[in-house]
């Protein structure tokens, strides 16, 4: 067929979902034809139609779906350095928010930054995560907190598309924090800025969902409710920050909102986790976060495998509690400090981590799907998760393109 690519030599791992751990196949092919998979099976299946196409051979490398970072604040100004060393003599998180400090000292850095600088503030961290085989990011606003700044967020999230062979999913996140022009008015900022200017950045087409921060220092449910309310009367799936440092019911306001996810929820309860296997919600994981700030509650792993919600893990990249951009420590974070297994980190950066996005297009290696690929220097899959700090990436294939 005119077009069409074949890569032999490959050890698949689909993450199809198949019995077979990893939907593994050790001696397996893939035709390729433009940006979208066309087979992908064992090499001696591979259909007469594709015998005469132009093959390379990987080497019996190990091929996985690319990799999915599904919560991100990859776009930011300034840095947060001097809060983790306030942190680490003696400050705690919740405390240095309250003083004025964490979000709000990222918002003053990003309002002052121009949408040319926020881009090359996040190239050289997109970057980093694309030399570890990342396909696709989602990227947030939520440190604008003001009409202005949030576009600029969204726009230069849009921007690195353009500028670097990812695919960007955008969320709006205005109900991130309160700015100080808003301080003990958080009703009032709800309405007058995190609302309205979700509608302006939809029309301007930024937006593809729509984040909250439900917790004691940012939002509580009844506010989240009414910026889902406005998400929904747009047609915008929800996710939403839930139950990191406690328990607010979240994840269940989220799942009643048919959420796409609830994301941190080391707080998470039984009845939450019901609530999010019965809504199809994805719960993300974000071990850099629950790293970086010392926290001791672990995510309810137990329960959402006994409850079948499906697991994404995701770097949260952000200035504060995450400058995490390894999508391959935050795999292996999952497994040690967790007790995931590496075929569920897998799953959670690739099956798990695109339907966490809404996206039915990629994840997987199969027909049908978006041939994003990553081509590994390992002879078995749980490496990826196994190794800390080295990058054993051999290549990325990003729709079709090498
Ligand atoms: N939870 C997080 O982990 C990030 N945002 C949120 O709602 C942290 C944001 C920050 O500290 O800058
Ligand atoms: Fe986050």
């Amino acid at each position: 067929m005119a077009g069409t690519q074949v890569f032999r030599g490959a050890k698949l791992a689909t993450m199809t979902g198949a019995e077979t751990p990893y939907g593994l196949v050790r001696d397996g092919a893939i035709a390729v034809c433009g940006k979208t998979i066309e087979w992908a099976g064992p090499a001696d299946a591979l259909p007469e139609q594709f015998a005469s196409a132009p093959a390379e051979d990987l080497g019996g490398r190990l091929v996985t779906p690319g990799l999915i970072d599904c919560h991100t604040h990859v776009v930011f100004g300034g840095d947060r350095a001097g809060e983790f060393e306030m942190r680490l003599n003696g400050a705690g998180y919740e405390a240095i928010a309250k003083a004025g400090g964490g979000i709000n000292s990222t918002v003053r850095a990003t309002r002052e930054a121009s949408v040319a600088q926020l881009i090359e503030g996040a190239l050289p961290r997109v970057d980093a995560m694309i030399a570890e085989g990342l396909t696709t990011i989602e990227i947030k606003s939520g440190y604008g907190l003001q009409s202005e700044t949030e576009l600029a967020m969204l726009r230069a999230a849009r921007e690195i598309a353009r500028r670097r062979p990812v695919e960007v999913v955008t969320t709006y996140l205005g109900a991130h924090a309160t700015p100080p022009e808003y301080k003990g008015r958080d009703d009032a900022f709800v309405d007058e800025v995190a609302i309205p200017v979700l509608r302006a950045a939809h029309a301007e087409g930024l937006v593809d969902a729509v984040d909250g921060f439900c917790e004691g220092i940012a939002f509580t449910p009844g506010q989240v409710a009414r910026v889902f309310e406005a998400a929904k009367a747009l047609d915008l799936p929800v996710k939403l920050h839930a139950e990191q440092l406690s328990n607010l019911g979240g994840a269940k306001l989220a799942a009643s909102f048919g959420a796409l996810s609830a994301d941190h929820i080391e707080y998470l309860d039984e009845d939450g986790v019901r609530a999010m296997a019965g809504a199809g919600t994805v719960g993300v994981i974000l071990p850099g976060a629950f790293y970086t700030l010392r926290e001791t509650r672990k995510p309810p792993i137990g329960l959402l495998r006994k409850h079948g919600v499906a697991m994404a893990l995701a770097t949260d990249c952000n200035p504060g509690s995450s400058p995490l951009t390894s999508l391959l420590l935050t795999m292996n974070m999952a497994c040690t400090l967790f007790a995931m297994t590496p075929e569920e980190a897998l799953a959670g950066v690739t099956r798990h981590a695109a339907r966490a996005l809404g996206l039915s297009d990629r994840g997987t290696i199969a027909p049908g799907m978006r041939a994003d690929l990553a081509v590994w220097d390992v002879a078995q899959p749980a490496e990826l998760a196994y190794r800390i700090g080295f990058n054993p990436l051999h290549r990325r294939i990003f729709g079709g393109q090498s």
